[in-house]
């Protein structure tokens, strides 16, 4: 993490700068809950910015009142609003970001902890987990299926989080300018710990306390997870190409060849034609053909990306 404090050049004093720091809050149709939210945010940070994606309700309005400034656009889901939250720090030159729900289910009084977190520890990404203690009262449906998601991020990272899906993190200056999400769903939460691993970037977990009691998306939990697990695997398989492609590649590929020995071997002896061996042999040969060079291409291409960065 970098420091915000330099040295002047002429007398070696030590100067202070400015340490601007923003909580920034994706609200869609949170006219009930971003109010509140907006006020007990102020208190530790120096604006809050609520990115109103063209909800239907007054959440700009509620949200102006309450003391935010309001960055408005047309609705394009949650990561296009984290992404356009990311622009804003950048041009503000932020030193310290803070994203957190406006749906009332993050404690807008543990802001300091992660600020502290952030600075004590110097690193450059703090995330607020649900799982680091036992203190929140998800379903165990939901519970188990942020750990699936979890798990299956975690293996395209350098580090072990418990809870990736958390959306209350703090962001530091070098994270703000590293990282430019381009998910334009739920599944930013993973591009951005990937890219926090691929970036070299250090982080951290504390435990947050989350409530479920108001209005949560139950009903469309399970779609989302579903889409932001097919999109974490997405992720893993191009960090992973090797294991994800080549492996079952040559696996195919070995099959293939022994039901096209056994074609063979009755051709010889008997002059028998077993056309489903034949055929199975030739489509598995190819498929596996086909996965080992996507392996080949994708590990070329990340190692030249790894080489150039
Ligand atoms: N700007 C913007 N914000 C969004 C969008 N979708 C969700 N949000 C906000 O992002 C935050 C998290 O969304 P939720 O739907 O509550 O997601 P969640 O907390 O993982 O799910 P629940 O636990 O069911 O509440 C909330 O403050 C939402 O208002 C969107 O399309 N645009
Ligand atoms: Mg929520």
């Amino acid at each position: 993490m970098r420091n915000s404090n330099s040295y002047d050049l002429h007398t070696g004093v030590k100067v202070i700068l400015d340490t601007m720091k923003l909580a920034c809050i994706p609200a869609y149709n949170e006219e009930n809950s971003i109010s509140e939210v907006v006020k007990k945010s102020l208190p530790h940070v120096d604006k809050v910015i609520v990115c109103d994606d063209g909800s239907s309700d007054n959440t700009a309005m509620v949200a102006r009142d309450a003391g935010a400034i309001v960055i408005s656009q047309t609705n394009q889901g949650y990561g296009a609003a984290i992404s356009s939250l990311f622009d804003y720090a950048r041009k503000e030159n932020a030193q310290i970001m803070i994203t957190l729900d406006g749906d009332g289910q993050h404690n807008p009084n543990q802001i300091p902890l992660l600020i502290n977190t952030l600075t004590t520890h110097n690193v450059d990404v703090v995330i607020g987990s649900r799982f680091l203690d036992d203190s929140t009262k998800a379903s165990g449906y939901r519970k188990t299926g942020i750990k699936i998601i979890t798990s299956a991020s975690n293996y395209g990272t350098n580090f072990k989080v418990s809870d990736s899906q958390s959306g209350f993190r703090a962001y530091s200056k070098d994270a703000i300018d590293a990282i430019h999400p381009t998910e334009q769903g739920m599944s930013v939460s993973t591009e951005i710990l990937l890219k926090i691993s691929n970036k070299g970037l250090s982080m951290a977990e504390v435990p947050i306390t989350v409530s479920y009691e108001g209005d949560t998306s139950e009903e469309n939990s399970l779609t989302h997870g579903v889409g932001v697990l097919v999109n974490t695997i997405k992720y893993v398989s191009i960090k992973h190409p090797l294991q994800f492609y080549g492996i079952p590649g040559l696996a195919l590929i070995i099959v293939g060849l022994i039901l096209g020995g056994t074609f063979l071997e009755a051709y010889l002896n008997d002059q028998t034609i077993f056309y489903g061996s034949l055929l199975g042999s030739v489509v598995l040969f190819l498929l596996g053909a086909i996965l080992s060079v996507t392996a080949i291409i994708l590990f070329s291409m990340a190692n030249l990306i790894r080489d150039r960065n």
